[in-house]
Formats: structure tokens, sequence, C-alpha cells
């Protein structure tokens, strides 16, 4: 049986101008398919090779799959369902499978405005996808797939959702199979090397507002740091990679396993033959001051922090549990140990105005990361921010939901002006460190590694592919009143399938709301037990019951607090 996956044609000009990145999905799904014995697997990667609407048919057509499967982040949703529009034309006969962030949590809306969808494969997919290629291979689809879990389709003319999958328990049965992939294409231009992303820890504790990544993951897991290894081992050796990114939310949050990780790669002497890069929170650094350097020599060279806000007003909104000035410091950290630090901030909500996009600025150039980005804050239908500011949302054309493009108007500015006042601020810092910093700083790697940055940015610049500038005709300050972002204001909001997604953070809070409800009767109880005619009521009993479910929710507490308590994380309770 032949299964086909595609990642859709979807470009935006933001994470992508540091070079071409490989699509981990595919060899994360794959390397479970092939040891279920699935393994005449192909894959086409239409972003990075830029393929055609026309294209994609001849391929189709040509290799015949029997499952054709594609990924949605929000951005990229109706490239997606497009893709398998086309599927529908040419194979007909094939499954057409969608998977991914978006069409997890807005599945009734993909399947209504894109019917010719199959299957939405919701969370992670490794197990499912197993389970559905089987039952199209052994001719029990469409019959049996309500026995499937984790699945949406049409059902007739009803939608339905079988009972969510669980996540991926068995973490360490993750073998991607990086042999799909057509490294030539894959290059990281700071360093002119391959670069690969693979994944050690699915998931985060945390519940930062506007992120849709902890409760996509729901569970934190973490795999084996050899096992992780083996993997990197593997990727340096037989494809020559790099470079790598860690796809993780944290990597070190677990921070024994994290330690773990550093040791091996310095005990296989693969920290002098690829260097790598994570996403990480500015307490993990400040826990981790004294580790800094050691991670410097395991090869981590560029760190990207989450800084997020510069006014604490916004950090508390946020919900990120940390501080303006853990942030500067963390920075100084890093610096101290020679690693590359990326700040990010989030701007464009309804109170930014040039005033905070200024602070902005002089906060970036105060604490001197090596770089710094500005994304736009994007409203994710399913996450908690989006509930609370949803009567400001007026945009819902998802495709421009990509970080870089002003989806939420705020007050004081049009979107053009803050769209410029964005600019402004990357135009100032850069200016300011290629001139000043970036060649004087040091001989060796640094510097080489700070010029390769300033090309990436150059070279996007140049194309006017950096923020999609050249398709909202931005040419500078004198076009700001003049933008045009083309959104496609047909474009309607549908509710978010949240309700059957429960993360530990979720499991944890009504567990909490429990427990508070309970205390308060109590105080009743012993209020009234004060007065001459209290009885007992019959159900006492039940209100005090500790359950498996209310044990496992107290579980999920312990787990989430130990490691989601910011400056006191405890950093084995993850394990
Ligand atoms: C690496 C990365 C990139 C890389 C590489 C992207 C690529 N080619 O794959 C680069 C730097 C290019 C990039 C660019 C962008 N990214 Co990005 N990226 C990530 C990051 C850090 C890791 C993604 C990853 O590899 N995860 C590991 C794999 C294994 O997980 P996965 O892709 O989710 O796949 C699993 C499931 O979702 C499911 N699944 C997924 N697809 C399918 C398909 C089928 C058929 C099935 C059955 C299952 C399935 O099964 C997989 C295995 O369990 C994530 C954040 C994160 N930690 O996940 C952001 C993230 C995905 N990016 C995001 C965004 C917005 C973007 C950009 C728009 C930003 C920009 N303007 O530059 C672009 C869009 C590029 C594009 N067209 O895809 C958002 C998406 C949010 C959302 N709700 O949609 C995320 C979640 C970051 C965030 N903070 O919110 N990104
Ligand atoms: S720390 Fe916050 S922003 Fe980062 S993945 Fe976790 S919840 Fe999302």
């Amino acid at each position: 049986m032949r299964i086909l996956f595609v990642h859709p044609n979807y470009h935006s000009g933001g994470a992508e101008i540091a070079g071409n990145w490989p699509p981990s999905w595919v060899p994360y799904l794959a390397g479970h398919l092939k040891k279920a014995g699935f393994d005449d697997i192909h894959f086409i990667d239409a972003m990075t090779l830029n393929v055609s609407h026309d294209e994609l048919r001849k391929k189709f057509a040509e290799l015949q799959p029997d499952i054709i499967g594609v990924t949605s982040i929000t951005p990229s949703i109706y490239e997606a369902e497009e893709t398998l529009k086309i599927a529908k034309e040419v194979v007909p006969n094939a499954v057409r499978m969608l998977g991914g962030v978006h069409a997890t949590f807005m599945f009734r809306q993909v399947l209504s405005e894109a019917p010719w969808v199959d299957v939405i494969v919701r969370g992670e997919g490794e197990e499912i996808v197993v389970e559905l290629a089987k039952c199209v291979s052994e001719g029990r689809w469409p019959e049996d797939r309500a026995s499937i879990k984790g699945l949406a389709y049409h059902d007739g003319a009803e939608i339905v959702a079988t009972q969510a999958a669980p996540t991926v328990k068995d973490i360490d049965s993750l073998k991607p199979d990086w042999s799909l992939i057509d490294w030539k294409h894959y290059i990281y231009i700071p360093l002119g090397v391959r670069v690969a992303i693979p994944n050690m820890a699915r998931g985060c504790p945390f519940t930062c507002s506007f992120c849709s990544q902890w409760k996509f993951w729901r569970d934190y897991r973490v795999r084996s740091p050899k096992a992780v290894v083996d993997e990197i081992e593997d990727l340096v050796n037989n494809y020559d990679v790099g470079f790598f990114i860690l796809a993780d939310e944290e990597p070190t949050i677990n921070k024994k396993k994290f330690v773990e990780f550093c040791q091996e790669m310095i005990d296989r002497g693969l920290n002098h033959k690829v260097k790598w890069g994570i996403n990480t929170r500015v307490t993990d650094i400040y826990r981790d001051r004294d580790l800094l350097k050691f991670y410097r020599e395991a090869g981590l060279v560029h760190i990207s922090l989450g800084t997020e806000a510069a006014a604490q007003l916004k950090l508390d909104l946020f919900n990120k549990e940390t501080t303006v000035a853990e942030n500067k410091e963390a920075i100084r950290l890093l610096r101290e140990a020679d690693i590359f630090t990326e700040a990010q901030f989030i701007v464009g909500l309804d109170n930014e105005t040039k005033e905070t996009l200024e602070e902005t600025f002089q906060m970036a150039w105060d604490w001197q990361p090596d770089l710094a980005n500005w994304s736009m804050y994007t409203p994710w239908p399913f996450t908690p921010l989006f509930q609370e500011l949803r009567d400001q949302v007026e945009v819902f054309d998802f495709s421009k939901y990509n970080f870089v493009t002003p989806i939420m108007k705020p007050k004081a500015l049009t979107r053009g002006e803050l769209l410029d006042g964005v600019m402004k601020n990357y135009r100032r810092f850069y200016m300011r460190k290629a001139l000043f910093h970036y060649p004087w700083r040091g001989t060796g790697f640094r510097r080489r590694y700070l010029l390769g940055c300033l090309k990436a940015f150059l070279k996007a610049g140049v194309g006017r592919t950096f923020y999609d500038l050249g398709k909202a005709g931005y040419w500078g300050p004198q076009t700001k009143d003049t933008v045009d972002f083309h959104f496609d204001e047909t474009r309607k909001i549908a509710e978010a399938q949240v309700a059957d997604w429960e993360a530990a953070a979720d499991r944890s809070r009504k567990h909490k709301e429990r427990q508070e409800a309970l205390r308060a009767q109590m105080k009743d109880r012993a209020a009234d037990r004060n007065t001459a005619n209290f009885v007992m009521p019959a159900d006492a009993e039940d209100e005090f019951d500790l359950s498996a479910e209310t044990h496992e929710a107290r579980s999920a507490e312990h787990a989430a607090m130990a490691c989601g308590g910011g400056k006191d994380q405890m950093v084995d309770a993850a394990e």
C-alpha cells in the first residue's frame, strides 16, 4: 500500500528566512508506519520546492497513492485543503487525510468548508496513522473507522469525532525515519550546513494564554536522552547534518534529562560535529546559570527566549510567570556563556501604541541579545486569550495568521502603522548590530555565525520576502498608509473543538476548582453545625471522595506545579 505525505506550499516570510527546514512530522509518522510494515512511503515538500498545483497534479497521477496525508498549521490550512482537493480530482480513490494543530481543533469548520477531506487525524499522529493505514490496507475503510480513536469525518450529513486518542505514552517508541528527506535542499543559511528538527520532549506544563502548544500536546513527556542522541548521530553520520534545533516547546524543563542529553553529546564527540539551538523559557536559564557553559560545550550555540513582552503588564496578561528584570539577566548570563540569544517580543495587542513599540526597542537594545524578533500577536482560535479577546478580533482569514501580519488592530494605531513601527524596530536594531557589533565580535565561530544571521536577514530583505512585505506592498514608512494585507473578508469564525481535549493543566485546574468549592462547602457546613438544626446530608461522603479521577488530577496538579512553578521549578518531577 502506498502512502504519500505532502507539506503544503505555504510561505509567510518569517522564521523560514534562515533557510529551508525539513518538516519533522513526516519522519516521525513514517518511522512508526515503517515499524508496522508500511514501507512504501513517499514525500513531497511542496513548500520547500515551491511545487505548483499543476506539478502536484502530475506527481499525484504518477505516484497513484492509496492514502494522501497533508499537515496543517493555522496559516497553511487553506493550502492544505486545496492540496487535498487536487488529490480528489486526480486520484479520487486515495483516502484523503489531514493532520496537525489547526485541523485538530477546527475540524468542524475544516470538514464543512472542505468536504473532500475524508478524515482528520487529531493530535499526535504516530499511533493513529498506523491504525488508519491498517484499516485501509485490510479493506475495512471506511466501515471500521468509528473504532479508531482520534479521528473526525463526515458521516452522511453529520460531522463526527471518535473519542480523543491518548497521547503517545511510550515516547521511546518514536523512531523517526529521516531517509525520506531529500537532504540537499535543507540548508541553514547562517552556517551553510544541513539542518534537521528532531523532537526530544513533547508538551509543556505552562499555560501561556496566547499559545496553542500546551493544549495540543496535552501531557509533558520526554524521550530517553540516549535515544535522542542516537537519532542525532544518525543525522550527522548518515545525512551530514551540521545544525539542528529541537522541535520541543521547552527542552530544558526536565533539567536532569537535558543535562544527560548534553553529556551524551559530549561523550560521543558529537559536540564537535554539529551545533544546535533551542527555544526555551527565561526561568530555566536563570535556574541553570551554573550549567550554561556546559550546555555551550555540548554544542548548544543558539537559544531563542520567549521574553514575549517588554512591559510587565503584558507578561502578566500572557500568564508568562516571568519578570522583565529576569529577561535581562537571562540574556546577560547567556552572553557570558557565549551562547547566541534571540529575544522574542509579541506586539500588536489592543493597547499597543507608538510608545509601547518604542519601549520594546529600548528594552531590546538595553538587554543586548544577538537577535531580536517582533512577532504580531496572533489569536489562535483555540487559545484562552482568544476567548477573552474574541470581540476585538475582526479578521478570520487564517492564511494571514502567521506572526507577521497584524491580525488585531490596536486602538491607537492602524495596522499599517503597527507594521511600520515593527519595521522601524528591526531596521534600527539590525543596522546598529551590523555596524557596531557583528563584524567586531570575536574572530572565530561567533563572528561567522552572527554574520551568517545577518546574511539571512539581508537575503530576505532584498527579496522582500521578509514579513511578507512584498505581498503587503510595504516599501518603508512612506507606504504605511497604503499597505494592503489582502484579508479575505468572506472568511468567518467558527467554534474550536476543545471540549474533549484535556491537557494535564486543564485537569489540574479543574481539580483546584473542585478543591476550592469543597473547602467553601466545608466552611458553610461548619457554620451550619454551629446552629441547632444541623443534619448530616446523605451525599456527604461523595463530596469528600478520593476516587481514581481525583487521585489522577492530584498527580497531574503535582506534576504541573512542579514543572510550571516559574522560578521554583522542581527539576526532576516531570520524569
Ligand atoms: C520547526 C518549526 C518551524 C520550522 C519548520 C517548519 C516545517 N517545515 O515543518 C520553520 C522555521 C520553517 C517554521 C515556520 C513557520 N512556523 Co513554525 N514551528 C516550528 C516548531 C518549533 C516545531 C514544529 C515541529 O517540527 N514539531 C514536531 C513535529 C513532530 O510535530 P508536528 O509538526 O505538530 O506533527 C505532529 C502532529 O501535529 C501530527 N501531524 C502533523 N501533521 C500531520 C499530518 C498527518 C497526515 C497526520 C496523520 C498527523 C500529522 O502528527 C505529528 C507527529 O505527532 C513549532 C512549535 C512546536 N514546538 O511544535 C512551530 C509552529 C508549528 N510554527 C508556527 C508558525 C505560525 C510558523 C510560521 C507561520 C511562522 C512564520 N511566519 O515564519 C511559519 C510557517 C511555515 C510553514 N509553511 O509551515 C506555529 C503554528 C501555530 C498554529 N496554531 O498554527 C507553531 C506551533 C509555533 C507557535 N509558537 O505557535 N516553523
Ligand atoms: S512556555 Fe508558554 S509559550 Fe512556550 S510552549 Fe509553553 S505554554 Fe507555549
